[in-house]
């Protein structure tokens, strides 16, 4: 008995073997003691649960979203590093087929699921109810538990990494591989209910954001006042609202497949392997403009900014994103123009495909004329904005080249793809992310982070980009096809594989440069104390930052566009400031433990169905449904701050009042 129980620990649950992951064992072991160790020693348990666990602040969560998706970038970008490694000369032996293929699919999981939703969510959370005037998103609660099952799903897909192993058949898992006969280990599970969790809390945001938008903008704001970058939360979340419920069906009939041999996506009694492959595409299409929305967004917002004008072609704007968000719902099948649809069917996603050029390249314009005769200053976000504009251009038009679906007969799953999707992904959603968080970081945190390292961060994230994916285009059209870990002499790939790696370490460099600006930044802190760090130009700007829980003392009264900037001048032209309305008691959702405990049941019982231990799963389902029953009787869940005290938050964070 004792022996079995051994056995199955150290053959089945734990990885054990590679000293690779045991030293990462032994690091994320000795992390958990010293973070259990610091929040003890300093009594910071309770703060940490009443602060931050139980929140249902938008800024908080935002916070929260922030910090898990750098780590996770950390985790996704060693694992780029590893694979670059491993690809830097013919017949390496570092990492060995099976980890090599464990690796791809965890870098690309990571990096879209779990490194750029959480940045995109974290900054819908920090920045969207500021710039439309509101207190809070339009449901709080559910707000927090999107987050905490977010938290425990990429927890959940994590420690596969230590416990029962990786999951290895890609980042989109198609079957027959990630069937049970060809993937009998849990890595798959782990896949499947990993995503499946944070996916529902992704579902959700979704949800609550459209009806953010549309419920809770300030008196007097029309859709058609509202800044850019909220128009294109609103065209992510509509994105979402109709895209995740497909990948929720989709892993939801693989799990039936896996667990009870149902036959969806089997050849044998009437399935079939293509109708996962529609399915996860998709959704798939939909996600990566679900991610790269928001990044248009904030480009546009930040080009005003710094350009110092009214963004060109609000409404050709807004028509660009929004046509793009239903636009990329007819696209799917360009994923698998080889797979044998037929010549008639490949022509119409063809088609389909090369028409989302069109709004993007109107997008492209309308930047491009916003800083034509502006006065622009070169400060980091501006950088990021100025650096993604070729570098999405030509990541777009080799994305044409692809969607020419005789040429990708050649181009398909080979490093030409990989060059393009990392393009886009990297010039558009990375960069497009971070010049977000530079722009907004000071109304987050009330500093600014320190310029001189975030351009050296900014020149190495660049020019090792170029490096590192420019040679790839070149090796795929030379025949190098993705997914492998190894490949002879004789090919002649030795020499840009080589640069390509070099570009990776640079792009690594860069990265340390960042956590560096931060940690200087911190260390030096200069409080930034108008709470318009940037001379902007939407409501957000007119608040202290970081901002009181209640954001606004008084809702803003808005007519127009760029309201706060509008203000500015009235005031600069020595007109009266708008009149003030009395203040008034707001408001406030209360904290709430629910969100974190529910969602902890749920990692419990997902990782109950990962081995499929009923004693697990049973316990952990009942917990969810207690959670909700506790919730729905419970009535004590809101607040009012009364005047008195609003008054006093008001003349501490500004001085007088
Ligand atoms: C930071 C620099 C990065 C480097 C050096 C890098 C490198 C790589 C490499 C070497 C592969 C595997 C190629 C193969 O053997 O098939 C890969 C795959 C992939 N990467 Fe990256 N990557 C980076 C960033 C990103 C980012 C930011 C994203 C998404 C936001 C991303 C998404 C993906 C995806 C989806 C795959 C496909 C995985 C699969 O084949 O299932 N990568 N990357
Ligand atoms: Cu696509």
């Amino acid at each position: 008995m004792l022996n079995d129980l051994k056995d199955f620990l150290l053959n089945d649950f734990f990885v054990t073997g590679d000293p690779l992951i045991l030293g990462s064992q032994v690091a994320i072991a000795l992390s958990i003691v010293a973070i259990v160790f610091v929040l003890t020693y300093f009594k910071k348990w309770k703060w940490l649960w009443t602060e931050w666990l139980t929140t249902v602040d938008h800024k908080r969560i935002g916070i929260m979203y922030i910090i898990a998706s750098l780590l996770m970038l950390f985790r996704g970008g060693v694992d780029a590093l590893l694979m670059r490694v491993q690809l830097a000369a013919p017949q390496l032996e570092f990492l060995h087929a099976d980890h090599y293929n464990q690796i791809f699919t965890t870098h690309g999981v990571i990096m879209i699921l779990f490194m750029a939703m959480p940045l995109m969510f974290g900054l819908f959370n920090i920045v969207l109810p500021l710039q439309i005037g509101a207190r809070d998103v339009a449901y709080p609660f559910l707000n927090a538990l999107s987050f905490w099952l977010f938290f425990w799903g990429a927890m959940l897909f994590n420690v596969s990494f230590v416990i029962g192993g990786s999951p290895d058949t890609g980042w989109l898992a198609y079957p027959p591989l990630s069937g049970l006969q060809l993937s009998p280990g849990v890595g798959q599970d782990f896949y499947i209910w990993g995503i499946q969790i944070s996916g529902i809390g992704s579902l959700a945001t979704g949800i609550n954001f459209v009806a953010t938008i549309l419920k809770m903008r300030a008196p007097g704001m029309k859709l058609m006042d509202m800044p850019m970058f909220a128009w294109s939360v609103l065209a992510s979340c509509v994105t979402i609202m109709f895209a995740f419920p497909i990948l929720t069906v989709t892993l939801f009939l693989l799990f039936l497949d896996r667990y009870l041999g149902a036959h969806f996506f089997t050849l044998d009694a009437g399935g079939n392997p293509m109708m996962y492959i529609n399915l996860i595409w998709m959704w798939g299409h939909p996600e990566v403009y679900i991610v790269i929305l928001p990044a248009f967004g904030i480009f546009s917002e930040v080009v005003s900014t710094f350009a110092r004008k009214k963004l060109f072609g609000y409404k050709s704007m807004v028509f660009a994103l929004m046509s793009i968000s239903v636009a990329s719902f007819f696209t799917w099948a360009h994923h698998f123009f080889t797979m044998g649809s037929g010549a008639n069917v490949n022509a119409f996603f063809a088609i389909t495909t090369m028409i989302i050029a069109i709004p993007t390249g109107v997008k492209v314009f309308n930047w491009l004329f916003t800083m034509f005769r502006g006065r622009i200053t070169f400060s980091t976000p501006m950088l990021w904005t100025i650096a993604f504009i070729p570098c999405f251009v030509i990541g777009g038009m080799t994305g044409v080249l692809l969607s020419v679906a005789p040429a990708d007969f050649q181009f398909h799953n080979s490093y030409f793809l990989i060059a393009h999707f990392h393009q886009v992904l990297i010039g558009g959603v990375v960069f497009g992310y971070f010049a977000g968080l530079y722009y907004w970081w000071p109304k987050l945190f009330g500093f600014k982070l320190h310029e001189g390292l975030g351009k050296w961060a900014f020149w190495f994230w660049n020019i090792g980009f170029y490096v590192c994916f420019m040679p790839q285009y070149v090796l795929g059209l030379m025949g190098m096809t993705r997914r492998f870990n190894e490949y002879d002499f004789d090919m002649g790939w030795q020499p840009l594989n080589i640069v390509s790696t070099v570009g990776a370490f640079l792009m690594g460099i860069a990265f340390i440069f960042q956590v560096w600006q931060i940690a200087h930044s911190i260390k030096f802190l200069k409080k930034e104390k108008t709470g318009d760090a940037w001379d902007g130009r939407t409501l957000e700007w007119s608040i202290p930052s970081p901002p009181p829980v209640y954001n606004f003392a008084r809702l803003p009264q808005v007519s127009g566009r760029d309201p706060w900037w509008e203000e500015k001048q009235r005031i600069a032209r020595g007109e009266q400031p708008s009149p003030l309305p009395p203040l008034e008691p707001i408001h406030m959702p209360k904290n709430s433990g629910i969100p974190f405990i529910m969602s902890f049941f749920w990692f419990v019982a997902g990782f109950g169905f990962v081995w499929d231990w009923k004693w697990m799963i049973i316990p952990g389902l009942a917990g969810v449904v207690i959670c909700m029953l506790i919730r729905s009787f419970s009535y004590d869940t809101d607040y009012y701050i009364s005047v008195e005290e609003i008054e006093r938050t008001e003349a501490k964070l500004r001085g007088a009042y």
